[in-house]
């Protein structure tokens, strides 16, 4: 059924139940001089290019291929439009390797017609931390789809995390592959219900006028926490202890330094926002939350071509109740015009989901590991992880 992931080190289906298989690498590191050091072979027209995302022009490219090619909802209304100050930053975390920003050209024209990254990460599973890549923007141009272009990619980017002695990966998708580590549910809070009617994102609930549906979702018009402002630089190293000795209590979370901290939480315009709450009393940094701006574009539609999506990140409340903090988040994604916010069910956001006004989506997101066994599947609180 899965003729590439058959062949690859993942946890297999036929596996699932068998109690006996350890947790951890399910292949053994290779001395990297037994690493392949020649590019896995492409179809005779295409060349590998390593793609530069400093340079304007590439990075353009790349958003173009992504905004045209990248994931779509299963009825194809909305497709995913990552901005380039959004691909840059998704890009160059600390310590990123240019060489895992892979891409395919034609030889003739040049034109880029695909796209895979991997980028440098520490996970921990359990109590061990492994060295990992996180696997995103796997894209082929609809025309070149079904040649089975996707595995070799695949493979090239492992080859290349090989290269640097990493032999293990992180990676999200909507599609079920062998086997997922856990499987998470979006749910949608509506800012702006009356443009997702209109274009077809959500609509008019059974017994609801469009003025109910308004009352229904609106929010104050500013934060209501005392001490709730956007995060600063120097808040890294409270935020990262906040968010380390919070992200212990999962199975699976990312380890975060400062430097990492610094690149993935403090705000950047656009991107991703943060916000901290600073005790008016003590002065300390005692609850975060932070969104991702992810757009959608619109596919067919008459007037709009846009939808502005908040994605839920990293939140720790340790003092402001988590239904408060998110509600706050909420308010503050409405004030940057923002039309809905995200949420996967993953972390502690259950406990708020339902509470301020989120609706589960039609779209599941499966998470898994390259080359480590996970002995049981997570429920999704279990999980400490969002990628973008
Ligand atoms: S998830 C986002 C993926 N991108 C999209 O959904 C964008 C729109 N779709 C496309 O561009 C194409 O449909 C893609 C497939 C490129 C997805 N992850 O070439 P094919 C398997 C993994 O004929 P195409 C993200 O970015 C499929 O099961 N495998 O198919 C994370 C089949 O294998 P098998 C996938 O449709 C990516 C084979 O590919 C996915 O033309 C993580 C068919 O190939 C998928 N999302 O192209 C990648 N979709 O026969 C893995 C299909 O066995 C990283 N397939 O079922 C692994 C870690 C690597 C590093 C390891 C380091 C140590
Ligand atoms: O956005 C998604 N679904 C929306 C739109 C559905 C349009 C028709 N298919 C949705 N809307 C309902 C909202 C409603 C608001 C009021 C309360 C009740 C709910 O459900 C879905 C997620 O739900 N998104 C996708 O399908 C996009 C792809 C998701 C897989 C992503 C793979 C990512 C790759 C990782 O690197």
């Amino acid at each position: 059924r899965h003729k590439f992931w058959e062949t690859q080190p993942v946890g297999q289906f036929k596996d699932l139940h068998d109690a006996n298989l350890p947790e951890g690498p399910i292949e053994p590191p290779t001395p990297i001089s037994e690493v392949k050091q020649e590019p896995y072979n492409l179809p005779n027209l295409y060349e590998w290019v390593t793609c530069d995302m400093s340079s304007e022009d590439t990075c353009a490219e790349v958003y173009n291929l992504l905004s045209n090619n990248y994931v779509e909802d299963d009825e194809n209304m909305f497709r995913f439009n990552y901005s380039k100050e959004f691909l840059r930053w998704a890009l160059h975390p600390p310590g990123y390797y240019k060489t895992w920003h892979i891409g395919v050209r034609v030889k003739s024209s040049k034109k880029l017609v695909a796209f895979i990254t991997g980028i440098p990460a520490r996970m921990r599973v359990r109590s061990e931390i492994v060295s990992m890549a996180e696997v995103n923007f796997l894209c082929v141009h609809k025309k070149l789809r079904s040649k089975r272009l996707a595995p070799v990619m695949i493979k090239e980017v492992t080859r290349r995390v090989h290269l640097e002695n990493i032999w293990q990966a992180a990676y999200t998708a909507g599609v079920v592959l062998p086997t997922p580590i856990t499987s998470c549910q979006y749910w949608h809070r509506s800012l702006n219900p009356k443009k997702l009617i209109d274009v077809g994102f959500s609509r008019l609930g059974p017994r609801m006028t469009m003025s109910r549906t308004l009352k229904l979702y609106k929010l104050p018009d500013s934060p209501v926490t005392p001490g709730f402002r956007k995060m600063e630089l120097r808040d890294v190293p409270a935020v990262t202890r906040l968010l380390r000795a919070y992200l212990l209590q999962f199975v699976v979370a990312p380890d975060l330094d400062e430097l990492d901290v610094e690149h993935w939480i403090l705000p950047k315009e656009d991107v991703v926002d943060s916000f901290v709450v600073e005790s008016p009393e003590s002065h300390e940094i005692t609850d975060l939350c932070s969104f991702y701006t992810l757009p959608s574009s619109i596919l067919g539609h008459p007037t709009h071509s846009i939808l502005k999506a908040a994605y839920s990140y990293y939140n720790v409340a340790t003092k402001t109740p988590l239904v408060q903090l998110m509600n706050d988040a909420l308010i503050a994604a409405k004030q940057k015009d923002f039309d809905v916010f995200n949420a996967l069910d993953v972390m502690h956001n259950e406990t708020f989901l339902k509470e301020l006004k989120y609706g589960p989506g039609d779209g599941k997101l499966h998470y898994y590991l390259y080359n480590y066994r996970i002995k049981n599947i997570l429920r999704p609180w279990e999980l400490g992880l969002v990628l973008l």
